[in-house]
């Protein structure tokens, strides 16, 4: 139990196999290379979960496991299949299909696709010891393009990776294609991912150069029977770096004839090629407006080059200007909001989750709701570059579904992010959600065990939005730990936890980006001289002798407009605004009375507090399942707790040193003092934590 096989173990369920089919059925003489990968992973696990695979049929009877899709039907012109054409491309349906001799159980997809995907479902209900008998499921994804993005450079090195090194071995491709890149696709067909970014959004035009093409053509090609398609990350300049063109401009008719050429190159290679990412004019990237244009004609100019082939362009809003604005966070809402309707049908705009930059907790982006006429994609970080990164345990399935229902009132009460991305309110045709990957080259794939999850509840919730954070967490837990009820509790139960034990022992109460510079590992809530103020954790928190926060009130940066009321109106007053985000919205005075009657001194030493006892509940949680989980990962997840425990407590004490430093204040009665004094907590360096120099 190393971890390698993710969900997929398919081992028998604590409860038993609930059905097995006595054959499998499929209707196809010639069946597609999906309907084959499907066929194989059937017998994989049915192997695997009861010794033997299943042998083929040739027509449906009692018992049997029927596969039809609308492009492979041939066997089943006869039979009353129920009608999948209005569940779109991807959707599927598992019923029960009356036969001559008895009921057998049909998955029916309108694709391909469609049916791989109601494969998947069967086998996952199957594991977890359901019996398929008799169900009636009507399955289809909210969003079209659910896609991961990786962070990884050519050289292998993975921006904000965690896992070990990228994936791709670019040096030994097209030639050598490693088992991994299978298993990787099988594991997210599993779960709904349809597409993938092979490359860092800080993009290396080399990838635009032939030999590169054909090693992402390899790719593609391991990709494509699990219905996933490549996207890659094109580098504004690329035109000037790769062939010697005086300017990047996008109304440049030169720049505008090599991407024309360029995309022409990528799909003679490559006829199902997804698209361009794209970070242009943020953080140093080149991109448009060093040319004096919008983000819309830079993105436009790709979507044209694009269009004749089906491509789409997803150009990042993660952006902040050369100049230092007065509130970061207001930054795409103002460059963006202008451009609404301004963008081509296949250009969607792709926007993180919150207004900063993924961190344990920020209010949703106003850029959601505010394009009426722009298709947005939401990013995600499934990788934690903010939560400890792989040896913290922080389910995020629970962050991504706050954003996700969190109200935007923008069509009224109910505008739900999720129904802003799905396009349920806006009708805009083009729907995606993006998640930044933690996968790499470690053996579980992800760095930690745990981290498996997020992988995998990003693919559950891109599939639906409105899925449930903790029913995900169940499935996973069951899948991966394959354990009784009680031990998968167990396991739940710490996951809903775990989230908000890392907010509270790192930023709670609306603090936020407190992180040591660069890395991002550990506390440095004192850092207040980077090149740009906006880089320091105390342009975040503000804090003085008499008051800590960022007020983002009419009476301060009036962030707060961005969003629409009443949100604004309740975020605007203090007594009205969640305790979750009170210091992100306000500046409030230390001794301020909070709603539980305490000071907000008090409050923040109970946070802090709290954060590092849940991380001591988690241990304890986690030791009950002595005997119940396998040895390996008891010990491996034991270890990684440890790390966490002490790296929380950590947290709270060099924050509170230096918060007291800040306010004079002491600790409230009977509050454990730091372990050591601030001096030691600031002559912590870290040069080679992950992460430093990116
Ligand atoms: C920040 C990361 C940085 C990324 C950037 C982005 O620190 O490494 O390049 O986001 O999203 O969170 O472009």
């Amino acid at each position: 139990e190393d971890g390698y096989r993710l969900w997929l173990r398919y081992t028998a369920p604590a409860s038993g196999v609930a059905f097995t089919p006595s054959n499998i059925v499929t209707g196809c003489d010639d069946p597609s290379p999906t309907i084959r990968k499907s066929l194989d992973e059937l017998d994989i696990a049915f192997e695997s979960l009861t010794g033997s695979k299943l042998p083929r049929g040739e027509a449906p009877g009692q018992g049997a496991l029927v596969l039809a899709s609308a492009a492979c039907n041939d066997g089943f012109a006869q039979t009353d299949r129920p009608d999948v054409s209005g569940l779109g491309q991807d959707g599927y349906t598992i019923s029960t299909l009356a036969t001559g001799d008895g009921d057998a159980v049909l998955i029916a997809g309108q694709s391909d696709a469609g049916l791989m995907y109601g494969v998947f479902d069967l086998l996952m209900r199957t594991s977890r010891g359901e019996d398929v008998r008799g169900l009636s499921v009507e399955e289809a994804p909210s969003v079209d393009l659910r896609l991961l993005n990786h962070w990884d450079n050519l050289d292998r090195h993975v921006e904000r990776g965690y896992a070990g090194q990228s994936i791709w071995n670019w040096h030994l491709l097209p030639d050598f294609l490693d088992r991994r890149y299978e298993d990787y696709a099988r594991a997210n067909a599993s779960i709904g991912i349809n597409g993938v970014s092979l490359t860092n959004v800080n993009a290396d035009a080399t990838v635009l150069t032939p030999p590169y093409l054909e090693k992402v053509a390899a790719l593609a090609d391991v990709f494509r029977p699990y219905g996933i398609k490549v996207y890659l990350t094109a580098r504004f300049s690329a035109p000037m770096e790769l062939d010697g063109l005086p300017t990047a401009d996008p109304v440049n008719e030169d720049v505008q004839e090599w991407w024309q050429a360029k995309a022409d190159e990528i799909y003679a290679r490559i006829p199902d090629f997804g698209g361009f990412l794209v970070k242009a004019n943020s953080e140093g990237q080149p991109g448009p407006q060093d040319y004096g244009r919008s983000h819309a004609e830079g993105a436009n100019m790709l979507a044209d080059a694009l269009e004749p082939h089906g491509g789409v362009v997803m150009w990042r809003a993660f952006v902040y200007s050369a100049e230092e604005p007065e509130d970061r966070v207001k930054q795409a809402y103002t460059e963006f909001k202008p451009l609404d309707g301004a963008f081509r049908d296949n250009v969607i705009v792709q926007v993180k989750n919150g207004p900063l930059d993924f961190q344990p907790r920020e209010p949703f982006h106003p850029l959601f709701g505010a394009m009426e006429d722009t298709p947005l994609a939401l990013e995600l970080q499934v990788t934690k570059e903010y939560l400890g990164f792989s040896t913290h345990l922080a389910y995020l399935g629970t962050l991504w579904e706050e954003v996700l229902s969190a109200d935007t009132y923008v069509y009224g009460q109910g505008s739900t992010v999720a129904k802003v991305v799905d396009g349920a309110l806006t009708g805009e045709p083009l729907t995606a959600i993006a998640g930044v990957s933690n996968i790499g080259s470690d053996r579980n794939w992800t760095g930690s065990h745990f981290d498996q999850a997020n992988w995998y509840a990003f693919g559950r919730l891109a599939w639906n939005p409105e899925a449930s954070a903790e029913r995900i967490a169940r499935d996973w837990a069951a899948l991966t730990f394959s354990t009784g009820p009680e031990a998968r509790d167990v396991i739940v139960d710490m996951m809903m936890a775990s989230r908000e034990a890392v907010v509270n022992y790192m930023t709670p109460l609306g603090l936020t980006h407190l992180m040591g510079t660069g890395h991002h590992y550990g506390p440095a809530p004192w850092v207040d001289d980077l090149g740009r103020a906006d880089w320091t954790p105390y342009y975040y928190h503000r804090a003085t002798k008499d008051a800590i926060g960022f007020d983002r009130t009419q009476t301060g940066s009036n962030a707060i407009a961005q969003y629409a009321e009443p949100l604004r109106e309740n975020w605007s007053d203090i007594a009205t605004t969640p305790d979750e985000l009170l210091l992100w919205f306000h500046r409030v005075p230390w001794d301020h009375e909070m709603k539980s009657g305490r000071t907000l001194w008090e409050a923040l030493v109970d946070h802090y507090d709290r954060g590092v006892s849940q991380v001591g509940e988690l241990k304890v949680h986690w030791q009950s399942l002595e005997g119940a989980i396998d040895r390996e990962r008891l010990r491996e997840v034991s270890a990684y707790l440890d790390i966490q425990a002490k790296e929380a407590r950590w947290w709270r004490d060099a924050s509170l040193a230096y918060w007291m430093s800040v306010n004079g204040l002491d600790l409230p009665a009977g509050t454990e003092p730091p372990a050591h004094d601030l001096g030691y907590y600031k002559a912590l360096e870290f040069p080679n934590a992950p992460g430093q120099g990116e």
